[in-house]
């Protein structure tokens, strides 16, 4: 019988949660990215340590056409293009012919659908850049794909790079094929022997670079190593969840009977998840061990978050002013962003509940205490 109500509000929590996120996610896009180069030269590799293990451990791909050799991967904001079974080289007018016929498909299609650049990936202490590959790199610019080039496996000590991995750039630079800026030097994965993770900044910022405004978003949420582009747009989906919160104002605590989330708090937290490119199972998870939204077990923790808030009257059942309204709302928002860098830090590494609503409660208080000292 007790249980009822709980079970009845984490329902609510969960539905109301998936749609908002589905429906930042949605605007939010698609980023798609082709990757190519020989095999065994990091391709994986290189995917996990950008954007997380989902798609590159697993390997999924469908065949983006009957008997195409392209493949397409995707998982929430990313999608991954790449070739099966064939060489370049060898297999060099195969490939381009279903890329192109896929480009072309794919022009009537949202930008979302569209493939916005291109990794063409050598392996540096390989020192070779074979004729066959910088024509295939000609081929796919002509396609009017950006194409950066990458080499990987660079090894470098105390910050310097190999001298056999920058000869291998400078051979390529020679050739001027029409690539967006020089190629990159990186090591997506550390190893004891050859050193340090390095470069993998410097390709996304030049990733940046090359792709369409509409799909930064997009981008932004997909990546899993520059933190500080996703709090940036966390930044102002709060900044402006504030505003609105101190435009409504006169908001009844708790805004029900279990919950401090009025559907303002909820489509923020739903968005700055998106934002941050949590899957929606694991933020819905997470959001659930949350002071603010869980119900029964953490309403003590509620009122005890909240018994310094200034209120008329006792604060169940009391009106706040806009201001307050504004504060909470902002201290939920970077509380929530905080717990979704978490998140990320985690990997795929199991979510410590106690861990995130600690660290919830933590910069919720800090944050509401900032926003209300601005007032
Ligand atoms: N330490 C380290 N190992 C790497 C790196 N890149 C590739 N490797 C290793 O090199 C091997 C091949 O890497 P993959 O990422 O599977 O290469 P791939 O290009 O995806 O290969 P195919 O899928 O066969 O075309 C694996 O054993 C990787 O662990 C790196 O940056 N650092
Ligand atoms: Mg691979």
């Amino acid at each position: 019988m007790a249980s009822e109500p709980t079970e009845a509000v984490d329902t609510w929590f969960e539905t109301e949660f998936r749609d908002k996120y589905q429906e930042h996610a949605d605007k939010l896009g698609r980023f798609n990215l082709a990757v190519f180069g020989k095999t065994g030269v990091g391709k994986s590799t290189l995917i996990n340590a950008v954007f997380g293990e989902d798609l590159a451990v697993t390997g999924i791909g469908k065949p983006v056409t009957m008997d195409s050799h392209l493949y397409l991967s995707s998982a929430g904001f990313l999608g991954i293009y790449d070739t099966r079974g064939v060489e370049i080289g060898d297999d060099t007018e195969t490939i381009i012919k279903d890329l192109e016929e896929l480009i072309r498909e794919n022009r009537k299609k949202p930008m979302s659908e569209q493939i916005h650049a291109a990794w063409y990936c050598v392996r540096a202490m390989d020192r070779r850049f074979e004729p066959t590959e910088a024509d295939f790199v000609r081929r796919l610019s002509a396609l009017e794909l950006p194409v950066i080039v990458v080499l990987t496996q660079v090894p470098s000590r105390d910050g310097q790079r190999h001298a056999h991995a920058s000869a291998l750039a400078d051979e390529i630079k020679a050739e001027n094929l029409p690539i967006e800026g020089e190629p990159i030097l990186l090591m997506a994965a550390a190893d004891d022997i050859i050193g340090p993770q390095h470069g993998l900044q410097e390709l996304l910022d030049a990733t940046f670079r090359v792709v369409p405004e509409a799909v930064q978003d997009a981008l932004t949420a997909a990546q899993k190593i520059d933190l500080a582009r996703k709090r940036a747009k966390a930044t102002a989906a709060i900044v402006a969840a504030i505003a609105t919160a101190g435009g409504i104002g006169g908001i009844p605590i708790p805004f029900s009977d279990a919950l401090l989330l009025a559907p303002l708090q909820m489509g923020l937290i739903a968005s700055v998840s998106a934002i941050y490119g949590i899957e929606p199972d694991k933020a819905a998870m997470a959001a659930t061990l949350m002071p603010v939204i869980a119900s029964n077990a953490g309403k003590a923790a509620v009122v005890g978050l909240l018994k310094f808030i200034p209120v008329g009257g006792a604060v169940v059942g009391g009106i706040i002013s806009g201001v307050t309204a504004g504060a909470i709302t902002g201290a939920i928002g970077y509380a929530w962003a905080a717990v979704c860098e978490r998140i990320i830090d985690a990997g795929d590494d199991a979510l410590d509940g106690d861990a995130l609503s600690a660290l919830f409660n933590a910069e919720f208080l800090a944050q509401f205490t900032k926003l209300m000292a601005k007032k």
